[in-house]
């Protein structure tokens, strides 16, 4: 197989690439930006963990040094965790500068993606990804993960996105870009702290065999892009709708006041949102991680059965 000169594939997660064994993508911009040190690194190392006790090896994605890296050691994750928004959040504009000037980056939804099908993994697990902004008629501040959505064929396994976004635009964009949105066990668009949004996805899936056969079908018609799996957080860690929204306006309100804009808005309005409401935004956050990456592990095991 040709590989990307940048590209650096762990020998775990190289074996098991060659082995045709299942192989979870995650990224690193929720490490470093998406949550605080220590919990960060520790939820890290858990996700890993899942994974593995799900059938599948996990691969943690970053650039170091302007290398693209699938699969990092416990070390190169506590790195990321410890230096935290020190690190440039890289999205797809960044990659060529980071390469050539050997530099480090957190990887997004978006680059995750990239550098996953670089290296040949098609399914990746996360929190949130990001979408259209509130306001985006004026700002045109849409995330760039759509677009990748939109040309990367890979599956990405999240809860949703949180309503610090316009969801019923994000999912206007999702589909001009031709992306299928899948509620897992779930007919509504989760959003993120809570299991519903008032948004339907468009379709309802039940089981990772019948994800796997989805999106094997989706490989096999040659299309472009990838699918975006929403699966709810367990009923027993949402967040009550009232406290998630009364935050997420005030963390809006004060993002405005402040004219953070550009990449900066949405680490700033989630660090925001999860000081307003406290350790159990934290808590319910890691949870909803936890749970994806085990039903990424299940689709990826499923995908190697079909
Ligand atoms: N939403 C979350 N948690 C996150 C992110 C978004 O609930 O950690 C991160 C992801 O890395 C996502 C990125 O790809 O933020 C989107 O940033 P932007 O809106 O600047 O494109
Ligand atoms: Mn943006």
């Amino acid at each position: 197989m040709l590989l990307n000169k940048y590209l650096d594939i762990n020998p775990e997660v190289a074996a098991a690439l060659a082995a045709g064994k299942p192989v979870v993508a995650l990224e690193s911009t929720i490490i470093s930006h998406g949550m605080p040190y220590p919990q960060n690194v520790e939820t890290a190392l858990n996700v890993e963990r899942i994974i593995r006790e799900n059938g599948a090896v996990p691969a943690t994605i970053a650039i170091i040094g302007g290398r693209l890296k699938a699969g990092l050691s416990a070390e190169e994750i506590e790195y990321f965790g410890k230096k935290g928004l020190g690190i440039t959040k890289a999205s797809r504009r960044d990659l060529a500068v980071l390469c050539a000037r050997g530099e480090d980056g957190a990887t997004t939804v978006t680059t995750t993606m990239i550098i996953a099908h670089m290296a040949g993994i098609k399914i990746f697990a996360t929190g949130g990804i990001g979408g259209v902004h509130r306001g985006a008629e004026t700002t045109m501040d849409i995330s760039a993960d759509l677009e990748e959505l939109g040309q990367t064929p890979v599956m990405v396994v999240c809860a949703g996105a949180k309503s610090i976004l316009d969801l019923g635009l994000t999912l206007e964009y999702l589909e001009t870009k031709g992306v299928p949105v899948i509620g897992y066990g779930t007919e509504e668009l989760p959003a993120f702290y809570t299991r519903k949004s008032g948004f339907k996805v468009d379709y309802r899936i039940d089981t990772p065999e019948e994800l796997a056969a989805a999106f094997v079908a989706q490989q096999e018609l040659g299309m472009k892009g990838g699918m975006l799996v929403t699966n709810p957080i367990p009923e027993e860690y949402a967040m009550p709708l009232d406290t998630i929204n009364a935050a997420i306006e005030q963390a809006l309100r004060e993002c405005e006041e402040k004219g953070i804009h550009g990449k900066e808005t949405t680490p700033f309005l989630l660090a925001r949102v999860a000081e307003l409401t406290g350790g159990n935004s934290l808590a319910s956050n890691i949870r909803l991680v936890y749970n994806n990456a085990a039903l990424a592990a299940k689709t990826a095991v499923a995908c190697k059965n079909l």
